[in-house]
């Protein structure tokens, strides 16, 4: 999973200019001060407000928005009176700050490496050309395709891409099982990247490490037919990595997970989000006495300790288990 989150502002958003400044100073806080803490308070509150139907009107309006504190409430009213935001004024105007937030762009690089390369003077995406010596082999190549990981992808790419994987990895085994899943399956007209998540009815928690299927097979062949190009890190059961459809098109972030058969439908609901969706649905969970996380849904006993993981063979499944209504993946957008 990338750290680069967006900002949760839809196109029908009426405040979504007051979310955009407010996620701006929320990767401020995480890139620059390292304060993951205001990072979410910033976050939530974007979300909060990106969730109104209508313009809000004034800080105090804003503040009785659970979500919104008091010092929020304050840089709303001032933009809302003024048009501007001295604390964004001030993070736009300084250069360290501006250059610690570019490099944090980069695939791979964290805030803590991106500090450390700009106070030893690595300013611009320029100088670090010149200083690949600096960066790790997932870096490198975060920075090879800076350009390219910038650009959103279109669905009708996706859908492409889905199509492609779809063929190489059935034509190794037709019983795989691949899902896009991510902002394409919540049916975003763009995506940052591509989330693809990968089975097979003989990879279960059972059949465990004994289980013949390998990611690095699948991977292998996705790189023999030209659809992947480069590998960040491979893992046993994760690939990062980049594809390449065509020539003419960018180079896109492209992410496999390998997950056990009996585990998949609570992978495909973890990783379809958003993730605020995702820690609503998991508060819920808990209120009903379970517990839900990317590999299982589990009954909470009186002591609150877990109990087996509960047959899932659906997303249904697990919304009925933990009551909730059920919500297609378009409407998880949150
Ligand atoms: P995008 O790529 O189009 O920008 O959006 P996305 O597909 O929703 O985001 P993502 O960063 O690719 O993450 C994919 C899913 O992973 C996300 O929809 C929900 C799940 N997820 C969480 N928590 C987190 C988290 O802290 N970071 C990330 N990156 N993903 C998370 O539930
Ligand atoms: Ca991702
Ligand atoms: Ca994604």
């Amino acid at each position: 999973m990338s750290l680069k989150r967006k900002a949760p502002s839809a196109d029908s958003n009426p405040n979504a200019d007051i979310c955009d400044l407010l996620m701006e100073i929320a990767e401020y806080e995480r890139n620059v001060n390292r304060n993951i803490h205001k990072y979410n308070a910033y976050r939530n509150a974007a979300s909060v407000l990106a969730q109104q139907s209508a313009r809000i009107e004034s800080g105090s309006e804003a503040k009785k928005l659970k979500g919104v504190g008091s010092k929020i409430g304050d840089k709303i009213d001032e933009f809302l009176k003024t048009g501007k935001m001295q604390k964004i004024e001030k993070i736009r105007g300084d250069d360290e700050n501006a250059a610690i937030n570019l490099m944090t762009r980069i695939s791979g690089v964290g805030p803590a490496k991106a500090r450390e390369l700009v106070e030893d003077g690595i300013l611009t995406i320029e100088d670090l050309r010149k200083n690949e010596k600096k960066l790790t082999h997932h870096q490198i190549i975060g920075l090879k395709y800076f350009e390219d990981f910038e650009m959103r992808i279109p669905r009708e790419e996706v859908e492409k891409i889905e199509e492609q994987l779809n063929k190489h990895i059935t034509s190794l085994d037709p019983d795989y099982i691949v899902t896009i899943c991510g902002s394409y399956r919540r049916g975003a007209k763009t995506s940052g990247d591509v989330d693809a998540l990968l089975t097979h009815p003989s990879h279960t928690s059972e059949s465990g490490k004994k289980s013949p299927v390998l990611l690095s097979k699948v991977v292998s062949t996705l790189k023999d037919n030209g659809l992947v190009t480069d590998t960040l890190s491979m893992g046993e059961t994760k690939f990062m990595g980049v594809c390449h459809l065509e020539e003419s098109l960018p180079h896109r972030r492209l992410d496999i997970r390998l997950l056990f058969h009996d585990q998949y439908f609570c992978g495909v609901l973890y990783f379809t989000g958003s993730d605020m969706f995702n820690k609503a649905m998991r508060a819920h969970a808990l209120e009903q006495g379970f517990t839900l996380n990317e590999y299982s849904v589990r009954p909470l006993g009186s002591t609150g300790v877990p109990g087996e993981s509960l047959p899932v063979s659906s997303e249904e499944d697990i919304f009925d288990y933990i009551n909730y209504k059920y919500k297609p993946p378009h409407e998880r957008s949150v």
